[in-house]
């Protein structure tokens, strides 16, 4: 493993935009340092591109645009599938890039990370296969089809969390649909997309269906939303940006598609499987140090259990191990960065102002050895706060939790409703007709009864309120990336 690590350190010092089928400095020659946040320390560059860069990609993205949207879907899709593959075959270099890069245990990017991003590109490849045209006959005087057009070059804008994962999530519908895309990766954690980007060149996917700009969001990232030949944009990342690229895509009548935070409620009532409950939930919290926005972070349990929960969440949550992310036995690795650590720890000193006691964690954690600079946290679970407060409000997205009781099922459902958000909630109890009935009556898109983060990638993915805008998955994403063109033929 030492070994495998120092080669990638002196083959992967400067990462490379991927414009036209090359791999290509950044027209300014100018880079940022890209951080191991594990060990503090920068270890390798990233291309700080410009709107020279972004131009050249949506050139190259339109001129390839032709003749990708009218291949068959097929062919298409063979190409895709080579990717695949050799995603498949790069499990253990993509995965230690991941962690390198991002901070999570290596064991999470090889078990889910990057075996999620092969999957994307299968599903979105064979499903561009099954994709169809509908068609309505009117009594007997006309027969109307729906043509699905790709919508021309899409602009894919995706965040450090997860970072190949929901690369792929956005490309693989994209170019499944005969789309043209010009991504940005964050540059938090290019890496992944880097070696994306060589695993194109080797699948021959052809020059400019793929365009990949890295650099800052708001230099890079803003150059792609205000480019008018980029006539989509597929984006992950914080409300706050996403607020931003709207006011910058609506006026140019741009199809958007808006996924942002979180601030999900967990719901235990007293007739749960209890020890199912705690131990997804203390999952949920959790898991990629917290940093996933389908996180559970606000827990409301039944006060006739809330005190046996709490015990039991508390010693789970203490067996978590914080270290070392390509150490085995490590269950919370690295944040992203000292920014975002600092700005977590932020939150856990406001939840002690608003009047908060920290049951467990709510410190920085000092690993040894070559993480000794690593941005690490401990698990954190707060009581004591209402629901209303700013700690129960915000989106932390880190390995921060609140426990709250409740009496009644009105009450945790104004609970559960009470925040500027709504991507997901989770219900946990054995009375089938108390979980349908809560799920109907919470705001958000993605309701998990008795499971979390359980995901069949046909189903609509996407947030209400300042969740974000759309839903990608399945179908969705598919229809997102292409326009309807209706054709009526008289009879
Ligand atoms: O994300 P940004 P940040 C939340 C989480 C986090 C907060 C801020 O609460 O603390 O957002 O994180 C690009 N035009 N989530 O600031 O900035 C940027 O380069 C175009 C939730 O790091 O939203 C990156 O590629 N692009 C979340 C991407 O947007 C711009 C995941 C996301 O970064 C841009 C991450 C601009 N003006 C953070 N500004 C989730 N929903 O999963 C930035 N970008």
């Amino acid at each position: 493993m030492a070994e495998e690590r120092d080669v990638f350190k002196r083959i992967m010092e400067k990462i490379l935009n991927y414009i036209n089928g090359e791999l290509v400095e950044p027209a300014g020659k100018n880079y940022l340092e890209n951080f191991n946040p594990a060990e503090g320390k920068p270890y390798s560059l990233v291309p700080d591109s410009d709107t020279t860069d972004v131009q050249q990609a949506v050139n190259s993205a339109r001129n390839a645009f032709d003749s990708w949207s009218t291949m068959p879907a097929e062919k298409r899709a063979a190409i895709l599938l080579r990717i695949a593959d050799f995603i498949d075959r790069d499990l253990d270099k993509l995965a230690l890039a991941e962690s390198n890069d991002q901070g999570k245990p290596l064991r999470l990017a090889r078990s889910v990370d990057i075996p999620r991003a092969s999957l994307n590109m299968r599903f979105f490849a064979t499903g561009a296969i099954h994709f169809a045209s509908e068609a309505y006959i009117t009594g007997n005087e006309a027969v109307n089809y729906t043509l699905r057009m790709p919508v021309g070059v899409a602009g894919c804008i995706s965040p450090w969390n997860l970072p190949l994962y929901l690369f792929t999530w956005k490309i693989a519908p994209a170019l499944a649909a005969g789309c043209t895309v010009v991504a940005k990766p964050s540059e938090l954690t290019p890496m992944t997309a880097f070696l994306f980007s060589r695993l194109c060149r080797e699948a021959g996917l052809p020059n400019g269906v793929l365009n990949i700009v890295h650099g800052l969001g708001n230099k890079a990232g803003q150059a792609i939303v205000e480019h008018p030949d980029v006539v989509a944009i597929s984006f992950t990342g914080g409300t706050a940006t996403g607020k931003k690229i709207a006011a910058t895509a609506a006026p140019m009548f741009k199809k958007l598609s808006l996924e942002l935070g979180g601030k999900n409620p967990n719901m235990v009532f007293a007739d749960c499987d209890f020890e199912k409950a705690v131990r997804t939930s203390v999952q949920a919290a959790f898991s990629n140090q917290g940093e996933i926005c389908l996180c559970g972070s606000r827990i409301f349990v039944e006060r006739k259990i809330f005190e046996r929960f709490t015990e039991a969440f508390i010693q789970q949550t203490k067996e978590l191990t914080v270290g070392d992310p390509l150490d085995d036995k490590t269950r919370i690795g690295a944040l992203i960065s000292e920014a975002h650590m600092k700005k977590v720890l932020g939150y856990i000193d406001l939840a002690k102002q608003e009047g908060g006691s920290i049951l467990t964690g709510g410190n920085r954690v000092r690993v040894s050895g070559r993480c000794a600079e690593g941005y690490f946290i401990e698990p954190t679970v707060i009581t004591g706060l209402n629901e209303r407060c700013r700690t129960n409000q915000e989106e932390i997205f880190g390995p921060v939790v609140t426990l709250m009781p409740f009496d009644t099922e009105e009450e945790v459902i104004q609970y559960a409703n009470s925040t500027p958000y709504g991507l997901s909630a989770t219900i946990w109890t054995e009375n089938l007709t108390r979980a349908h009935r809560v799920a109907v009556q919470i705001k958000s898109g993605i309701i998990w009864i008795n499971c979390w983060l359980f995901r069949d990638l046909r189903t609509p993915f996407g947030g209400m309120k300042q969740s974000g805008v759309g839903r990608e998955g399945g179908w969705e994403a598919l229809r997102f990336f292409t326009e309807a063109k209706n054709v009526c033929v008289k009879l």
